[in-house]
């Protein structure tokens, strides 16, 4: 695949800058950022976390700079948020909205309901009763603080298995499905405006999943639960590029909601070598295409933006790279690309 990759990238024009030195900064000309060039129609977002936002000057500013914004990547989990019962602790979160605040950055809050995550105090051997209600004073409660603050949620995580049925979990054993709808009504109740979005991955191409997720999202909408979108993961490697993801995010669309591209990342096998670089710059844009081509697609959100603060390495023993920006905050071919590739599009879209 890397050839075909190098002969796409040679046929858009690409004049590949890499490495620059300096990460972009709030002084860059609104040309030279991911935000200053998105259309205005689509946000960029980033997860970001607690630990670098307070330690590292670059981290924050160049989550500053390129990106208008954010997604929590841990601080909102139910684990996070009420390690023990009744006992909030909303410093991560309030940290990650006043800094968003402050760089007039969205916040999408991630995530209500997941069968990970949940506080080791919550049992499975409770009564449905028991555990319907304290899934609810959850959603109710963390939507509530953040009402008017948080522009989209992720509801429900991750709710379908392999094979496009829904997936075994805690609630779906103990609530059975109609836990999904609840969650959604719950959500909609404490926040009226806030977005309502169910997400998941392996569902970017035309997989089993994807169809599963489909027909789900459909019985959804036919019985008025407030499913406002539908976010695509994409979490990416380079073997399995995902199979015509515009028409699959049309699909959905055609249903009435929104789409979003939630967490992208392309993880690389260790060492990376130049030319995975720039086939992983090439699915960065691929996925950037989608949800460009998409009428109603509202975000497009990488799953961290520096290889300095990554997931992968921790899950995928010998991946890692997957990030816009190396581990010393300098742009890789996948940045420069997505700055190449909003160009075209401004180039092209009429005004
Ligand atoms: O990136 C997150 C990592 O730091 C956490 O340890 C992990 C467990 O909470 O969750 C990771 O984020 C996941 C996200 O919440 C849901 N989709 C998959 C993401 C990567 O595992």
């Amino acid at each position: 695949m890397a050839l075909f990759l190098v002969a796409c990238a040679a046929y858009v024009g690409w004049d590949r800058d890499v490495g620059q030195a300096d990460p972009p900064s709030g002084q860059d000309a609104p040309s030279l950022t991911l935000r200053g060039l998105m259309p205005g129609n689509v946000r960029i977002g980033a997860a970001a976390d607690g630990a670098l936002l307070d330690a590292d000057p670059r981290y924050r500013a160049t989550l500053a700079a390129d990106f208008n914004a954010i997604t929590a990547e841990n601080a909102m989990k139910w684990a996070n948020l009420e390690p023990t019962p009744g006992a909030y602790d909303w410093t991560a979160s309030d940290r990650l909205i006043s800094f968003a605040q402050e760089n007039g950055q969205a916040v999408y809050g991630h995530t209500l309901v997941w069968h990970s995550s949940v506080p080791p105090w919550v049992s499975e051997e409770w009564s449905a009763e028991r555990l319907r209600a304290a899934l609810r004073q959850h959603v109710v409660t963390t939507v509530t603080r953040y009402r008017g603050q948080v522009w989209a949620w992720d509801v429900v995580n991750e709710v379908i298995a392999e094979d496009g049925s829904l997936r075994d979990s805690m609630w779906l054993r103990r609530l059975g499905p109609s836990y999904i709808a609840d969650a959604f009504r719950w959500a909609h109740e404490a926040d009226p405006d806030a977005r309502l979005f169910i997400n998941e991955y392996g569902v970017e191409g035309r997989t089993k999943k994807a169809n599963g997720l489909f027909k789900l999202v459909r019985g959804l909408r036919a019985d008025g639960v407030p499913v406002h979108g539908v976010g695509f993961q994409a979490h990416l490697r380079l073997d399995a590029v995902p199979e015509d993801p515009i028409g699959n995010m049309r699909r959905f669309a055609a249903l009435g909601v929104s789409v979003a591209v939630t967490e992208l990342d392309v993880r690389l096998a260790l060492p990376a070598k130049p030319e995975m670089l720039l086939d992983q710059a090439l699915l960065y844009q691929h996925m950037l295409r989608a949800c460009l081509a998409v009428s109603t697609c509202e975000s497009f959100t990488v799953w961290g933006f520096t290889d300095a603060s990554s997931w992968i390495s921790a899950h995928y023993p010998g991946y890692g790279a997957a990030c816009l920006y190396d581990k010393d905050m300098r742009a890789k071919p996948a940045r420069d690309l997505l700055l190449h590739e909003l160009r075209t599009h401004a180039d092209e879209t009429p005004s």
